[in-house]
């Protein structure tokens, strides 16, 4: 038997559905000022690309074809530092930023994602997702939220979402949702904890923004790997 991820788990929507209409979430936990393996990965980053700039820029006078070369060899050197110091402790997750099981997405002033694909390990015990909205303009013209849902019942959802108002956070009451956050508007944060008890086994997850007319264009998937 694997994980008893087909399971239905009452407790865990309902705890969903707390969470959705919730005020507002505790501190804007979202992103904590640069820790050590940011700081790690920054400086690793920054020496590996300084050099190789360096490295390109007097070959670029020899010819394209060695610059060329010398470029993907940055990217290959910058990959490969980026591999060393962001894999966390196999089973382990660190907390925080390094956390598999708390995810961030962000939207500003457009109708946009900053991610078209969000993946957690199956291992976790509950997914936290928080969604920050890094524009300026207000909730009732450039709100977004976070819904994750069945990914072809998206264009549906997202249309009774137009109806269900900013009041209900555009969440319409359908129980194929999963999981969902506030509407937030400009310089707000939000998040939701939900369990992946909550996933069908064999339904393939996305995720979208259902403010009115968003859904087209602002959704994803949403993959549960191992
Ligand atoms: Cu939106």
């Amino acid at each position: 038997m694997q994980t008893p991820i087909s399971s239905h788990n009452n407790e865990s929507t309902g705890l969903v559905l707390s969470a959705c209409g919730s005020e507002s979430t505790e501190a804007p936990a979202a992103a904590p000022p640069a820790d050590s393996m940011t700081d790690t990965v920054t400086d690793a980053m920054t020496d590996t690309m300084t050099d190789a700039v360096e490295d390109v820029t007097e070959q670029v006078g020899a010819g394209m074809a060695e610059a060329t070369g010398a470029v993907e060899g940055i990217v290959g050197e910058a990959n490969d530092a980026m591999d060393v110091v962001s894999e966390p402790a196999e089973g382990q997750p660190a907390a925080g930023e390094g956390d598999p099981c708390s995810l961030s997405i962000e939207a500003g002033d457009t109708i946009a994602f900053s991610t078209d694909a969000m993946s957690v390990p199956s291992s976790c015990a509950d997914v936290t997702v928080t969604l920050t909205h890094t524009g300026t303009m207000p909730k009732q013209s450039m709100g977004h939220n976070w819904v994750l849902l069945p990914e072809t019942a998206i264009q549906e959802i997202g249309i009774a979402a137009a109806r269900a108002g900013l009041n209900n956070n555009c969440v319409p009451d359908d129980p194929r949702i999963v999981a969902s956050t506030e509407v937030v508007g400009g310089g707000e944060s939000t998040s939701v904890t939900f369990s992946l008890d909550a996933l069908d086994d064999g339904t393939t997850y996305g995720f979208a923004c259902t403010f009115p007319g968003h859904w087209a264009v602002m959704k994803g998937t949403f993959t549960v790997s191992g």
